[in-house]
């Protein structure tokens, strides 16, 4: 039968049936730890161990999470937005198949309107609707949950420190008590504590049927009420309660394939006057005309410029 790996664990894995049950799989088998991994689907017999997981649709670093479907970028208005880290998470989406979820969040203060603005202007263009949420008060959670319930599968979340995403992940699933950190102790403490991540299913009323492990190791859920788990075609959807992403870049793209990431620019490139046109310095090119003349949203395209040449100077000094 196939199970979901919802978190690795020392000597073994917590797995969850079709039939909604949590179990613990014990580390036998073909696969031991170091090859399977949260967010897999494996195939375990329940005598021996897991002997297969299925092909893995993506795999990300730090903490190693697999087959994620989605990923929630997180954006508000303390500490001051990173717009730049939020462009660069959206590539890295649409370079592993990930849909972006992107979000406002901290709705509840003052400069939450100015900033849902913004981030629409920025991204809406690009294809991507913005959700304004607030984990204080509660407000749009529901359109978040049922964003990730929409896509199915595992979403993670992801953005810089301290914008709110473990408040976010508590809201979400509520009783797992994920670490809030006051803004002052996060900015500049730089490191996340590493520890092992772990999926949660998705329930539509919000709820965690996880019962306490039982001698054997099992949950006794979902016994007590009739929670409906939210699911779609990429599968019954999941919560990764990862600290966050916040240090992906663009990567390894090469630089001259960064403008494919944007769909923005598409309907503007066809007038470019230089074949291959890059969008950054070129002559007659009616991307930066956009930019100039409010046809494109400016900033987007500077920041564009600046991670293309971040880009270019890695590519030099990898090969030089
Ligand atoms: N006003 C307000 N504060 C929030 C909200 N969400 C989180 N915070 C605060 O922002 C700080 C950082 O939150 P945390 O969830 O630890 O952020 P993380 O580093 O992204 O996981 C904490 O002081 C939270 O109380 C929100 O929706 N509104
Ligand atoms: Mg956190
Ligand atoms: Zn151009």
């Amino acid at each position: 039968m196939t199970y979901k790996v919802l978190q690795a664990k020392r000597g073994g894995f917590l797995v969850r049936g079709a039939d909604g049950r949590e179990v613990f799989c014990p580390a036998r088998g073909k696969l031991r730890e170091g090859g399977v991994y949260a967010g897999d689907d494996a195939e375990w017999d329940r005598a021996g161990g897991i002997d297969r997981v299925a092909p893995r649709k993506n795999l990300l670093a730090r903490p190693l999470l697999a087959n994620v479907a989605a990923c929630v970028i997180v954006l508000s208005p303390a500490p001051a937005p990173d717009f730049y880290l939020a462009d660069k998470l959206l590539i890295h989406c649409f370079k592993n198949g990930i849909e972006p979820i992107l979000c406002v969040n901290k709705s509840d203060t003052g400069d939450a309107g100015e900033l849902y603005g913004r981030a629409r202007r920025n991204y809406e263009p690009a294809g991507q609707s913005v959700l304004s949420v607030s984990a204080l008060d509660g407000s749009g959670i529901e359109a978040l949950r049922r964003a990730a319930a929409r896509v199915g599968g595992v979403t993670c979340l992801a953005g810089q420190s301290a914008v709110g995403k473990s408040s976010l992940l508590n809201r979400l699933l509520p009783g797992i008590n994920a670490e809030v950190g006051e803004l002052s102790q996060k900015i500049g403490r730089g490191k996340h504590t590493t520890r092992a991540c772990r999926l949660y299913p998705l329930y539509a009323d919000g709820c965690q049927q996880r019962g306490p492990l039982d001698g054997a190791g099992n949950s006794a859920i979902p016994l007590t009420t009739a929670a409906v788990p939210l699911a779609a075609a990429g599968g019954q959807a999941y919560i990764a309660d990862t600290p966050g992403f916040s240090m992906l870049g663009a990567g390894d793209l090469f630089y001259g394939e960064l403008k494919y990431f944007y769909p923005d620019f598409v309907g503007f490139a066809q007038n470019c006057a230089v074949r291959g046109c890059n969008h950054t310095r070129e002559p007659d090119c009616a991307v930066i005309r956009a930019a100039e003349k409010g046809g494109l949203c400016r900033e987007r395209w500077e920041r564009y410029v600046g991670i293309f040449d971040e880009l270019r100077e890695t590519h030099k000094n990898k090969y030089k």
